[in-house]
């Protein structure tokens, strides 16, 4: 037995942006006079943009001193940056391991699909050259709610017209490892720190075709 298809998170399973996305915050909450760290961006990991400034915001207790029109020029700012910093990614960006898991899924005809709700998720795709390897990829702009609610693999496995209790969802934050679970398929989280994974890798090293076979088969 095997899966019918593979949903993959894209910051920090498929290539790690969480750096560049802490970058673009970071120079954008000090000159708002809000001071973040690397640990409270991991808590922004999965979380949309608009989200994550309003946590930003509320983290520097300026929570509603902001109008939604200056919320959104701030937000654009953010996206400028990053936007600008992803010209360093290229394919030698991707994750360990990655690449030879795309390829022995395609071998094994099982379906790959994207469930990230970055807006700039297919640009990524595109300068990691990586597009050609998913067979789906959900539309961040068509998605209401952030991680961790399920909506964004409801619609990746939609989008590939699978059953999502006959998928494996792989992330790695925690609202991820959530909205997997809450969408009825198996999740495996990347990590150290995370809770609720029915199958927990420390690294997407150790993100085998023959890893998940054997989890598929005898944990499911
Ligand atoms: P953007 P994922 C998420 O991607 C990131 O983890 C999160 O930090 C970011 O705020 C979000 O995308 C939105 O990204 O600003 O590019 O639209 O983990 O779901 O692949
Ligand atoms: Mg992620």
């Amino acid at each position: 037995m095997k899966p019918q298809a593979v949903i993959f998170d894209l910051d920090g399973v498929i290539t790690d942006t969480a750096h560049l996305h802490f970058l673009a915050w970071r120079q954008v909450a000090t000159e708002l006079g809000i001071g973040i760290d690397e640990a409270f961006n991991d808590t922004l990991k999965g979380i949309s943009r608009p989200e994550s400034l309003r946590r930003i915001l509320r983290h520097g207790g300026k929570e509603g001193v902001f109008t939604q029109a200056e919320c959104d020029k701030i937000a654009a700012r953010k996206n400028a940056l990053y936007v600008d910093s992803l010209q360093t990614l290229t394919p030698n960006a991707v994750l360990p391991g990655i690449r030879e898991l795309l390829q022995a899924l395609r071998t094994e005809r099982i379906k790959t699909g994207l469930a990230s709700v970055s807006l700039n998720a297919p640009a990524i795709l595109q300068a990691l050259q990586l597009t050609p390897w998913f067979d789906f990829c959900a539309d961040a702009a068509q998605i209401q709610r952030s991680k961790p609610d399920p909506e964004i693999f409801l619609a990746a496995c939609r989008g590939l017209d699978v059953n999502p209790r006959e998928c494996i969802g792989i992330e790695d934050a925690q609202a991820g490892v959530e909205a997997i679970n809450a969408c009825g398929m198996r999740s495996v989280g990347i990590g150290v720190n995370l809770t609720g994974a029915d199958l927990l890798l420390p690294t997407t090293e150790c993100l085998t075709w023959s890893r998940l076979s054997t989890f598929w088969q005898h944990d499911k």
